[in-house]
Formats: C-alpha cells, sequence, structure tokens
C-alpha cells in the first residue's frame, strides 16, 4: 500500500504559489505515519439520511452573535475571525431588523411602484420573476458596524467589532428596467423605498442610483433570500449604506424631493465637527480588517502565519491593500484574490513570519476613486470624535509575547 505522509507546507510551496516568505515555517513536528494511515471507515451515513437540504458537518461549529435588547430591534455579527474567500454564507450572513423578521408568503406578496410615473403598477413575485435578471456579488455593511469602537478599543474578536458586514451574490431585476416600464416623469428624483416589516422602514433614494446599478433581489447565493435577508424581496443599492437597502420591499413611490423619514433625521443623520449635520450620506467608504490572526485568538509560537483579511469600499473597487506588522512603522502591498470586484469584499493575503517580540498588525486599503482609509485620528478630524455611523478607521490588533492578540488602539 503507498504510504501517506502528511503535508507539510514549507519554504518552495510558498514560491511555488509566486509569495516570497523567509520561511522559518510552522514549529510542530512531524508525527507517526500510522497515526494518518487511515484503515477504511466502512459505509457513511445513509443517502437518504442527509436529508433534502445540506447540513453542515457537526465539527463546523461557527455562528452569528446576536445582539438586541429585545428581541425585535437589533441584530447578529457575521463570524468573520473564520471567514474564507469573499463570500458570506447565507446562514452567517449578519441580520439588522428594527421590528423582527416578518413571515411572508411570496404567491401573496406585492410591490407597488407610484407617484411621478406615467402608469402606477403593482408587481407579484410572479410577474417579477418574468423580468430579465442580473447577479451581482456585493457587500453589505450596517453604517453601525464598528459604532461602539468610536471612542475606544471595545470589541474582544472581529466578528464583535466589524460583524456587520457581509458578501452575498445577489440576484434580481435591475430597478431601471422597471421604471422605465412604468415611465418615469421628467421632475422625479427621488424614490422612496418601504418594507413590509412591522417598522415599515422606509428610505429616499436618489434616482440617479436606481437608474444605475439598483436592482431588487429575490435571490441570495443560488437560491431564495434568506426569511432574514428579506425574502422575498429587497431592494440592493450596490455600496449605499446598509439600511438603504429595504428588505421585504412592498412599495416604491417616485417624487421631486426626498422623504426626511425617521431614518433620515435621526441615526442616519451624522453629526460634523463644524456642527453641520450630513445627511443622506449614502456611500460605505473604503475600509478593510484582518480577520487573521485577529482579537481573541492566541498565536502558537514565533514561526510562519498568513495574515488575511477583507477590504471593501461602497464607492467603488478595492485597489490595493497594505498591511504593517510593526505598529504602522512600515506598509507592504498584500496580495489581492481573483476576482476583485466593484462594491464587493476582497480577500487580501500576506505571508508572514513572526520573531516572537510584542507587536501590532494592522491593514490599510486605498480605492480606484484615490481614497485612503484613514487612522481613527484622520477620522475624527473629519468625522468628530464622537460618532455613531460610518467608523471606516484602520484596526489595529496588539500582539503580546505569549501570542495573546486583543484590540488596541
Ligand atoms: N424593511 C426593513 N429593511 C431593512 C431593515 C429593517 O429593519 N427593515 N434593516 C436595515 C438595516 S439597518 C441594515 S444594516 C440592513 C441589514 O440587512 P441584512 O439583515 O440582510 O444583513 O437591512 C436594512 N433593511
Ligand atoms: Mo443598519
Amino acid at each position: 500500500m503507498k504510504k501517506i505522509t502528511q503535508f507539510k507546507p514549507n519554504r518552495r510551496h510558498f514560491m511555488q504559489a509566486g509569495m516570497a516568505t523567509s520561511a522559518a515555517l510552522l514549529a510542530n513536528s512531524a508525527l507517526a505515519e500510522d497515526s494518518v494511515l487511515i484503515p477504511s471507515r466502512g459505509p457513511g451515513r445513509l443517502i437518504s439520511e442527509t436529508g433534502t437540504y445540506g447540513v453542515r458537518s457537526q465539527y463546523a461549529k461557527e455562528v452569528r452573535m446576536k445582539g438586541s435588547a429585545n428581541g425585535l430591534v437589533g441584530g447578529a455579527f457575521t463570524p468573520l475571525q473564520n471567514s474564507q474567500g469573499m463570500v458570506t454564507p447565507s446562514g452567517l450572513h449578519f441580520e439588522v431588523h428594527h421590528s423582527g423578521v416578518p413571515d411572508i408568503d411570496p404567491s401573496e406578496h406585492k410591490l407597488l411602484i407610484h407617484g411621478m410615473v406615467k402608469d402606477k403598477k403593482i408587481f407579484t413575485m410572479e410577474d417579477l420573476l418574468r423580468f430579465p435578471s442580473v447577479s451581482h456579488f456585493h457587500f453589505l455593511e450596517c453604517a453601525g458596524n464598528g459604532m461602539g469602537e468610536w471612542m475606544a478599543p471595545r470589541g474582544k474578536s472581529v466578528q464583535q467589532t466589524h460583524g456587520l458586514t457581509s458578501c452575498s451574490e445577489w440576484t434580481g431585476v435591475p430597478l431601471k428596467i422597471l421604471l422605465n416600464e412604468l415611465g418615469v416623469h421628467g421632475n422625479a428624483k427621488w424614490l422612496l423605498a418601504e418594507g413590509d416589516d412591522g417598522a415599515r422602514l422606509a428610505r429616499s433614494i436618489p434616482l440617479w442610483k436606481a437608474m444605475d446599478d439598483a436592482f431588487l433581489a429575490y435571490a441570495q447565493n443560488g437560491e431564495f433570500l434568506r426569511a432574514e435577508q428579506g425574502f422575498p424581496l429587497r431592494l440592493i443599492v450596490p455600496g449605499f449604506e446598509g439600511n438603504m437597502n429595504i428588505k421585504w420591499l412592498r412599495r416604491l413611490e417616485l417624487s421631486d424631493k426626498p422623504w426626511w423619514t425617521h431614518h433620515e433625521v435621526t441615526e442616519y443623520a451624522d453629526p460634523r465637527p463644524d456642527d453641520k449635520i450630513r445627511a443622506f450620506s449614502f456611500f460605505m467608504e473604503a475600509r478593510s480588517v484582518i480577520t487573521s490572526p485577529s482579537a481573541g485568538m492566541k498565536l502558537n509560537g514565533p514561526g510562519f502565519y498568513e495574515i488575511s483579511g477583507l477590504a471593501w469600499s461602497g464607492a467603488g473597487t478595492v485597489k490595493k491593500v497594505e498591511v504593517s506588522t510593526d505598529g504602522g512603522a512600515i506598509w507592504q502591498d498584500a496580495s489581492l484574490q481573483a476576482p476583485v470586484l466593484p462594491k464587493c469584499h476582497t480577500r487580501f493575503h500576506m505571508p508572514w513570519t513572526w520573531d516572537g517580540r510584542e507587536t501590532t498588525i494592522q491593514s490599510r486599503t486605498t480605492d480606484d476613486t484615490g481614497y485612503v482609509q484613514p487612522s481613527y485620528e484622520e477620522m475624527y478630524k473629519l468625522q468628530g470624535p464622537i460618532g455613531l455611523m460610518h467608523n471606516n478607521a484602520i484596526q489595529n490588533w496588539h500582539i503580546a509575547q505569549d501570542g495573546e492578540i486583543t484590540n488596541v488602539r
């Protein structure tokens, strides 16, 4: 029988992958070959018993982390520390709700489009599924992602500090197809999008965005939307703050002015240091974070580690991610994993050999508009030291001599 030996990454493997690394590699010693020469297990679980919908291995444990005062308002955070690649599994996509998750029968769901259009119309889901569709990978980020981090580092893990961003492939009907079908009035400039949840969450969407890349999604990662993500229909406004991506969409009303809805005059109006208030901020600006290694993890002694993380920009495409492993003195370009798509999570990697000394690691991204992710100091200058929404500052992870990783400023 052919002998199976344990795989140990070495310098050659990294060179083959086109990466330069000073490979003082993994510390674990070779195991006895006998322990990996696997005797046949015998037959596995019966096919009929695997069920009609796949289940995770019992050893896959990552879950969302719930955060809610009363069970209706609040959400659940994506476990970014375990994330791989750029797509978030639908079952781990973050959630933010303002009145819980409604249970909507798609055969009864309707979408009304009215206001400044030539013909107002009610669409059923069946109608919408007949239109030409598009599929796009986009991140979705709550503008409040990291709101607890403004004043001081509080989160114990990247799930707590950054877990209100996720990325899916969304499929649906481009909004411009529907609007062109109905005929938009020449003076229309805005549309109100309203959800069919108890909160009737509604936001004013600029018409240019509706005519650009907004679409009405009914599917996520190849199947119908999860209930939590807005089943059976949600608005996707790529790159705009999560709150504007109205779930359980029931109504679009066109107008010549914005509505100043509840959210537009409360949480989503951002106070500025110059005493002005920025309303309709729309874009989630460029941001990145190292997901591994990250707070709550512990490095197992000096040696080789791959630094890996996510970068994204609501204004465009990630152009560059720089990583520092010495507290910000030297920055090196990380490699970006293809595909690098607009308004989408981009996975970055950088090989690193830890010398065992205390240090801080961080990442900084630049998008194709030339915008550079700010430090906290730079962000305070623009947005003030007390903020709620749109925290996109550089994240520092401190590594102690014993390998313990914590969230620091
Ligand atoms: N109808 C409706 N749409 C909504 C919400 C809501 O509570 N009701 N929450 C908004 C907020 S604040 C965010 S961040 C995103 C979250 O989308 P997700 O739960 O699919 O991640 O949906 C937005 N759309
Ligand atoms: Mo949100």
